[in-house]
């Protein structure tokens, strides 16, 4: 919509008595841009939609979800999915990077390989998995390394994710290390590669054809890395990696390979594009660089799996789509999370982050999982606020007003913004 119709509406709501307040509110920080209506835009600005801008579409298996592109299938999760702490299957955010993904697997052929340099080189049907091993249930969130990638200034090439490119699930499955020690790990293996059933066109040897990703064999990801069969307590969707998927927690969604059917030991470090250049961050304090700075060629790059997930924090609610009411109780609510640590605090600014008051914390449903919060508020005053929320963790990570910026657009965990229209009742 135009700003201004915006705008005409906004004023329509208010009324004319509260007129001279929109102009001039008493506690509202109110800038040149925020005075004017929400910008029908996600990318940067004071404070982007929360989603990113696109159609919504079903996919088998799917609600309506937020399509960035078809072919490899992208599609990211509205917002109102995230007032509860797991996101539901039906509404988890889709990532591919090659455009055939398998629509069946029939289990009664399908196995799990382990092949390369291992000592007993291993296929493993999904009944053995679930049968033979032991059972381990995770709660997880699982994001993408470009989640609001479409905040970076300047922007950066890739999918222009708004915030729901991430989800936070409860993981059934076996230890990953449990079915490598039935394999043997051979002595002499640097890196696990890891690949799934979907592939691209062209040469086997091009990015377009194969999704490929690799752990150096030391790494400790590999320790808490699980090989899921349940999502939620169901089959996982098609689309999210039926019929089984690695969950590693605290890392980025690249190393979490859907359809996982290959476990390859290798020998010689992989070099296959999926590794380098892609999924690569400066390795500087928290991944951040300068666009002169890539420019020079001076910035040593390392992959993105050498990091955990900085610490983050939603607003859910309100979404500044209905304006609240003057002396009635609002909740602010959303969800924390921090790949680094257990989330310790969160705290809420409706002051546009010149004051912080501590949040109430939800359930803890462990380290790497979603952590709800919600504070209610009773606005003073009518009048347009900017809410903030920030998150800390135990490790003392905590949110920042520094935007990120890297050539891939990964890692970005800005404290978020909400404006909101209070009324006079
Ligand atoms: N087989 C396969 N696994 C994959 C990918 C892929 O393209 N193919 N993409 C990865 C990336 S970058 C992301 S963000 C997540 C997305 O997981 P989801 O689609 O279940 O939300 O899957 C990861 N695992
Ligand atoms: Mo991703």
């Amino acid at each position: 919509m135009h700003p201004s119709a915006n705008r005409r509406r906004l004023l329509a709501l208010l009324g004319a008595g509260s007129l001279p307040l929109l102009a001039r509110p008493a506690l509202a920080v109110v800038s040149a841009q925020t005075e004017t209506a929400q910008q029908d835009f996600t990318g940067p600005g004071a404070n982007p939609y929360w989603n990113s801008v696109g159609p919504y579409v079903s996919y088998p298996q799917k609600l309506p979800l937020i399509r960035l592109t078809d072919r490899p299938i992208q599609l990211e999760t509205p917002r109102q999915y995230f007032r509860e702490v797991f996101t539901p299957n039906s509404a988890f955010f889709v990532r591919y990077h090659l455009p055939q993904t398998p629509n069946e697997v029939d289990l009664a052929t399908w196995r799990l390989r382990l092949e390369g340099h291992f000592e007993r080189p291993l296929e493993l049907s999904f009944e053995q998995l679930i049968r033979e091993f032991k059972p381990v249930t995770v709660a997880v969130v699982n994001q993408c390394s470009g989640n609001s990638r479409s905040r970076l200034q300047p922007r950066v090439p890739g999918g222009q994710w708004g915030n729901g490119a991430m989800g936070n699930a409860q993981w059934t499955g076996v230890r990953l290390q449990d079915v490598l020690e039935r394999a043997g790990i051979s002595k002499g293996t640097v890196q696990l590669q890891f690949e799934g059933l979907d592939h691209g066109v062209g040469a086997p040897d091009k990015p377009e054809a194969r999704f490929l990703k690799s752990v150096d064999v030391g790494d400790a990801m590999l320790g808490r890395a699980v090989i899921a069969y349940l999502m939620n307590g169901e089959a996982l969707p098609m689309l999210n990696g039926f019929p089984v998927r690695l969950v590693v927690p605290g890392k980025f969604a690249t190393y979490w390979t859907k359809h996982l059917s290959f476990i390859r030991a290798l020998t010689e470090p992989d070099t296959n594009f999926w590794m380098n250049p892609a999924y690569r961050i400066p390795a500087t304090a928290g991944g951040d660089t300068t666009p002169q700075a890539i420019a020079s060629g001076q910035v040593k790059m390392q992959p993105i799996g050498a990091v955990d997930m900085p610490v983050r924090s939603f607003i859910v609610d309100p979404d500044g789509s209905a304006p609240l009411v003057r002396g009635l109780p609002a909740v602010i609510r959303g969800v924390a999370f921090s790949g680094q640590g257990r989330v310790a605090r969160v705290e809420v600014s409706t002051d546009d982050g010149r004051s912080w008051r501590r949040a109430t914390l939800g359930d803890d449903h462990g380290v790497y999982s979603f952590r709800g919060y919600t504070h209610v508020w009773t606005p003073p005053q009518a009048g347009r606020y900017v809410l903030a929320v920030r998150a800390t963790d135990s490790s003392g990570h905590t949110q920042t007003e520094h935007g990120v910026w890297n050539p891939g657009g990964y890692l970005w965990n800005r404290i978020e913004r909400q404006d909101v229209v209070v009324l006079s009742a």
